[in-house]
């Protein structure tokens, strides 16, 4: 008996060998977009010139991007609906839900693999589905019958023993193992779950779990699917589609990491990183101006009956604002079929849409210097759309407590904890997923105004003789570092020519204009530490630097979408050989890279960067694989793919 990670892989294989870091091909068979990453995947879908997906099934959610200021997101949404009604994709509409939450209520299927154009796609590992955030690009080649390359990650397995107690949940879990991992361990890794404990967690905690392993870098994490994926299923009217994948004894991982669940106690992430957890109890005390409960994280029946049944017959704090936002429509309709909204409302909380919403600042950004405390899964610098304010990270129980005490307070201070009892058969109604057209010949694709057509990639050249440092930036740089998010940003997400003007907004609002004029004399590169591009799978974080002349970055190390995002658009991710030629190295500096052509067609991984402000010479790396080689030889995926899947 193997890792259910690496039975599942072994039965979608397709290329290559399951050996640790070696790369492999593997079949998907289900796929995801949401809206914000969705308009490009498709325009890419578009550009292969078929006729239909080639899944078993795909499915395009709006959920980003709902906050319709003008016509922009609108149109988006429209582009998004013709072209899933044309090729055969299922569409979820505005209002319908966070696709990760809706995904898992209404699609999981145990045993499937799913590549989504969202990092937290892994949600649905909380079923024992392989399911992958990748980049659009990746997802568009997935729709059209492609593998999904992806080097063979490690197993790390996770082993839980004991039940939770009161007033700790799955948040608490995931938070421990970010404390012991911090925002980088998991990379390279898938997170199994395995152990006596796994049993007493519902699929949506198991979710929450696997849904927040993403924070770690983890490649994906995975549930076993057992008697409670089962119960969950059945819930969904969906029972028959349940099959059980259960680990064996001897699961052969990689290492293991042993949670306690019993031992747990309530947690919180500091600003500005998920990996910054310590007990709620040390910084209890401390003054709070917002809580938001929701997300794809936690937006859940169970949290959301959790947070209306503590706050039944009482009032929030009068100094918080509180919102909540449930995660699907589903979930909305049973809160109303209960007492539960109206406790919610009662309490003075404010409901907000069924959407990401605040998550990715788009509304309800906290006021100046806020205190925040969300139930959501990253607070990375300027998020929320407040660069000064400050987000912490925690689980529904302790956001409410929160709330009610008007500063961040210990949850076990809340006296009783209420038993919840989840219903055994889910209001299911599914008129808000369109089903794609009968005769798709009649469908025309309508694109807005803001729709603007793919730049043209073009290949590496023989030589990069003028190569400037635009920026040096530190460790851990958040994709939406790179390319902020929110409502100002996230409407431009079909439009690359306007979108590249936001391009490192929040370090250094000149870079823009400087790579443009970089762009005139020749090529721009960035300097990073070590994780550069953790978070999203935003695609834009590389092509939009693309679109501004960058053509190599050069790292301690990367994050893995982000690396192969760059890959994807023709951007050369190198890292140094030696760490400390990155301190050597300064922003402005003029670099030449003869010979990269040669080298690269080669098979050569190590490459001389000279430095020519500086008179000095060093060494970087790369770790492409022949495919990735190829791709970037060729100015990206699109190019190298374009002819291949017709
Ligand atoms: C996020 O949580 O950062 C996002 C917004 O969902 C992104 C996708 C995007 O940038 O559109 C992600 O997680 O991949
Ligand atoms: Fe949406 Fe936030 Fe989840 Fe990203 S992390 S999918 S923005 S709810």
């Amino acid at each position: 008996m193997t890792s259910i990670a690496r039975k599942i892989l072994k039965e979608h294989l397709v290329e290559g060998e399951l050996r640790t870091g070696k790369e492999i091909g593997i079949k998907i068979d289900h796929t995801l977009t949401q809206d914000a990453t969705g308009t490009m995947a498709y325009l890419q879908f578009e550009a292969m010139k078929l006729n239909k997906v080639r899944t078993e099934l795909s499915v395009s959610f709006i959920d980003h991007n709902t906050l319709q200021t003008d016509f922009k997101n609108a149109d988006d949404h429209r582009y998004l609906a013709s072209v899933a009604a044309k090729y055969g994709i299922k569409f979820s509409k505005p209002g319908n839900g966070i696709c990760h939450q809706v995904f898992l209520e209404r699609f999981a299927r145990p045993g499937k693999t799913l590549i989504g154009s969202d990092s937290h796609t892994p949600t649905a590992g909380g079923m024992g589905v392989l399911a992958i955030g990748a980049g659009g690009l990746d997802v568009a080649v997935a729709m059209g019958g492609g593998p999904f390359y992806l080097k063979t990650p490690k197993i790390l397995g996770i082993k839980l023993s004991g039940s939770l107690p009161d007033f700790v949940s799955a948040k608490d879990v995931i938070l421990e193992l970010l404390r012991r991992l911090d925002v980088k361990g998991g990379v390279g890794t898938i997170l199994e779950y395995f152990g006596s404990g796994v049993k007493n967690l519902t699929v949506p905690e198991r979710a929450t779990i696997s849904n927040m392993g993403a924070e770690t870098g983890a490649t994906t994490s995975i549930f076993p699917s057992d008697e409670m994926t089962r119960k969950f299923l059945e819930s969904e009217g969906r029972g028959e589609q349940w099959i059980g994948i259960e680990y064996g004894s001897d699961a052969g991982f990689d290492e293991i990491i042993e949670i306690d669940l019993s031992r747990l106690e309530p947690l919180i992430a500091r600003p500005h990183s998920p990996g910054r957890v310590v007990p709620v109890s040390e910084i209890e005390g401390l003054k709070a101006d917002q809580v938001a409960i929701g997300s794809c994280t936690n937006s859940s029946l169970k949290d959301m009956m959790t947070v209306a049944a503590f706050l039944k017959g009482r009032k929030i704090h009068e100094e918080i604002e509180m919102g909540i936002a449930a995660g699907s429509r589903q979930v909305l309709l049973e809160l109303s079929k209960t007492s539960a909204l109206t406790d919610i409302i009662s309490s003075g909380a404010r409901l907000l849409e069924t959407a990401c919403g605040p998550c990715i600042g788009m509304g309800f950004a906290p006021r100046s210097n806020a205190v925040s405390v969300r139930t959501f899964n990253r607070n990375f610098y300027g998020r929320s759309g407040t660069l000064n304010a400050n987000i912490y990270l925690a689980s529904p129980e302790t956001a409410v407590a929160t709330a009610l005490f008007g500063k961040i307070t210990d949850p076990r201070k809340m006296g009783c904890h209420p038993k919840i009892t989840l219903p055994e058969k889910l209001i299911i109604d599914d008129s808000m997923i369109i089903e794609p057209s009968n005769d798709p010949d009649s469908v025309t694709i309508i694109r807005g105004p803001n729709i603007a057509p793919l730049p043209e990639f073009s290949p590496l050249p023989e030589d990069i003789t003028n190569l400037t440092v635009l920026l040096k930036v530190e460790d851990n740089v958040t994709t939406d570092d790179i390319m902020p998010a929110g409502a100002e940003v996230l409407p431009y997400r079909s439009n690359l020519p306007k979108i590249s003007e936001f391009v490192f907004n929040q370090i250094d609002p000149s870079f823009t204009y400087r790579a443009i004029e970089n762009k005139k004399r020749g090529f721009g590169t960035i300097i990073g530490g070590s994780n550069y591009g953790q978070g999203s799978s935003r695609e834009h974080a590389a092509l939009a630097p693309m679109f501004l002349g960058i053509k190599v970055v050069i790292t301690k190390s990367f994050a893995r979408i982000h690396r192969d995002n760059l890959i994807n658009f023709g951007i050369l991710p190198l890292t140094f050989s030696s760490e400390s030629d990155y301190d050597t190295i300064k922003q402005a500096d003029e670099l030449e890279l003869k010979g990269i052509l040669k080298i690269l067609s080669k098979d050569g991984r190590s490459i001389t960067v000279h430095d020519k402000t500086q008179g000095i010479t060093f060494e970087v790396i790369h770790d492409l694989s022949d495919r990735e080689r190829a791709i970037v030889i060729a100015g990206g995926k699109l190019n190298f793919t374009r002819n291949s899947l017709i």
